[in-house]
């Protein structure tokens, strides 16, 4: 973690949108600023009531100062770069010299103050995603405060008064400024037992997020609505994302917040676990059942709980398959089977540069060394023990180890299965197929009848052969 003077960090006044008044500052918190995007170790709370604090995937939780008796933040909202992966990064705006910004974590009760400056080239506000606040510091621009001007600090004030799982994001240009990576996690911990909050071994929390950054471009396309070519979480894409890593037998929960403009539905792998809460606070019990999958909608958070009991490297993905992947085209035709012996040379004549994508599907791309522009993620990419995982985006794993130590977040590399647990490659004879003969349900490619027609019908006019 990097402290750094608010007025003489070099790099913080090269990237300054406006110059923040020294009179104005002077009583301000000192701003604490993160150069790196790796996930930073939990952050005991050395004052204050004590709690079990989060861990930040590829993130970190902000400190405090404690100022007669309230907890007192400073955000900076600023331009930042942000590494998405290694060897690939975005012009982003955030906080605190990172998207999405710092986690801000207090307990149920706390009286809170947070000092929002604004770095950034436009007016910025601040809005609390969950909050129970008085309406004042809702942060909606224009409705409940005036906007915060270039160059501005807005004091923001408050009781947490819910525990449970929460966002916070700009509700000013709000467009531009979430496409550009402006968000953060909050958590307010339960003040002592709460029936329907456990105690966990390890609490992880991201947010999904989404760019469209094209590839070989730093900046972020804030006119996109849908079509977004990076999947992340907390604005880092796989391998970029670190692994959740935990000890066998540790009571694990996840908490995710969900600001892209589609939902992920999110599936965990080898094991089950519990939607234990969302926006609104913790879930009665009887609205929790066995899932391996939940979505998130867009807007929304869930947590999940789960006894993790099985040793292994388990993925840990949005299933949609298209938000395991990085930057592509999405205009490429599907050439699955399609024989183009011939025709590349032909093309090659005219188009010395030119390719042709999956015939064989497209896990050749997850394989072949191609030129891509300079930063830019690959396609599908991530090395595994046994090869290219052919995933990139929402993508990462649990790593459940007997012999992670309690508090140790280290990676412990990869999981080496036990003989005679890993599916491997039959050596044997391989017995003659059995394919129904006379139901023509299943027809070997061997004896398919010559001359099969495929009728076409399309919804209106004349039917085509
Ligand atoms: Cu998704």
């Amino acid at each position: 973690m990097n402290r750094r003077n608010f007025f003489g960090g070099a790099a913080l006044s090269a990237v300054a949108a406006a110059s923040v008044s020294r009179a104005a500052l002077a009583a301000l918190p000192e701003p604490v600023f993160m150069t790196k995007a790796d996930t930073a170790p939990p952050l005991t709370p050395e004052t204050g009531r004590p709690y079990n604090p989060v861990v930040t995937l590829n993130g970190w939780t902000l400190p405090w100062r404690m100022n007669q008796g309230t907890k007192e933040f400073h955000l900076v909202a600023e331009p930042v770069v942000r590494e998405m992966a290694p060897g690939f990064k975005a012009h982003m705006w955030g906080y605190n010299g990172q998207s999405p910004g710092p986690t801000i974590e207090v307990v149920e009760g706390d009286r809170v103050r947070i000092f929002v400056t604004n770095k950034l080239p436009e007016h910025t506000s601040m809005h609390w995603h969950g909050q129970r606040l008085p309406n004042g510091m809702d942060g909606v621009a224009g409705l409940t405060q005036p906007a915060i001007p270039v160059g501005k600090t807005f004091v923001y004030e408050f009781v947490a008064r819910r525990p449970g799982t929460f966002m916070y994001h700009p509700h000013a240009d709000e467009m531009t400024q979430m496409a550009m990576g402006m968000m953060g996690f909050w958590v307010t911990h339960p003040k002592g037992k709460h029936p329907l909050i456990d105690e966990v071994d390890r609490d992880f929390v991201f947010l999904l997020n989404a760019y469209d950054i094209d590839p070989g471009s730093m900046t972020p396309k804030i006119m996109t609505m849908l079509d977004f070519n990076l999947w992340s979480w907390n604005s880092r894409i796989f391998p970029g994302i670190d692994a959740l890593n935990v000890r066998k037998g540790d009571k694990v929960r996840i908490r995710m917040g969900n600001l892209t403009m589609t939902n992920h539905p999110i599936h965990l792998h080898g094991h089950e676990f519990k939607v234990t809460g969302g926006d609104g606070g913790p879930w009665p019990m009887a609205a929790r059942w066995p899932e391996v999958t939940t979505d998130v909608a867009v807007g929304q958070m869930r947590q999940i709980e789960f006894l993790a009991d099985e040793e292994g490297d388990w993925a840990l993905h949005c299933h949609k398959s298209h938000h395991t992947m990085n930057a592509m085209g999405h205009n490429v035709p599907t050439t699955i089977a399609v024989d183009h012996r011939g025709l590349v040379k032909q093309l090659q004549k005219v188009m010395p540069d030119y390719m042709m994508m999956g015939e064989r599907g497209m896990a050749d791309m997850g394989e072949m060394e191609m030129p891509i522009p300079d930063n830019t993620a690959p396609m599908m990419t991530g090395t595994g023990p046994y090869g290219s995982v052919e995933m990139g985006g929402m993508f990462s794993m649990l790593k459940v180890r007997k012999n992670q130590k309690p508090g140790d977040y280290t990676d412990p590399g990869w999981y080496k299965q036990p003989t005679g647990t890993q599916a491997y490659a039959w050596t044997g004879a391989l017995p003659a197929a059995t394919r129904p003969k006379e139901s023509g349900m299943a027809v070997s490619a061997e004896s398919a009848r010559p001359g099969t027609e495929v009728e076409i019908r399309k919804p209106s006019g004349p039917m085509v052969h």
